[in-house]
């Protein structure tokens, strides 16, 4: 292709421990679990691993396997309401396959870095 890529859109690589619930599964609510996952972006994929109390071992180095994974492509990210949760500084992430995801973090530049790795990488996948 003739496309050449623009330095600002290379391939998202992004981790860290973010506390996690799904709330939608297959588009039916589910009951709340929040989590402490260790959090992998890559590509349009957003991979999620149980904390290990630590964040040391994580599934590339092949201890463990993701815990679930949801694809970005087609999905929407924002930030929740107050009605979705308590809590500071949520992000609710909606996914075409019907899993809708609240992702938080007690540091709040933390979760705003999140935010716009999740809103950039939604829109550079857009076209797919
Ligand atoms: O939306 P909810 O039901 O108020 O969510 C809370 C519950 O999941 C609660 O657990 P129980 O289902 O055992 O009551 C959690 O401890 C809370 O953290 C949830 O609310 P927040 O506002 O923290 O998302």
């Amino acid at each position: 292709s003739a496309h050449v890529q623009d330095p600002a859109d290379k391939p998202s690589e992004k981790c860290g421990i973010l506390n996690v619930t799904k709330i939608t599964e297959n588009g039916k609510k589910v009951r709340k679990n929040w989590t402490s996952s260790w959090t992998v972006l890559q590509g349009s994929t957003l991979l999620f691993a149980k904390g290990q109390g630590g964040g040391t071992s994580w599934f590339g180095g092949g201890q463990s396997k993701p815990e679930f994974t949801v694809d970005l492509k087609g999905g929407s990210v924002d930030w929740a309401s107050k009605d979705k949760s308590s809590k500071k500084h949520v992000i609710e992430l909606k996914t075409r396959q019907g899993t809708d995801l609240l992702i938080q973090s007690e540091n709040d530049s933390v979760v705003n870095d999140w935010f716009k790795a999740l809103q950039d990488t939604i829109s550079n996948h857009a076209s797919e």
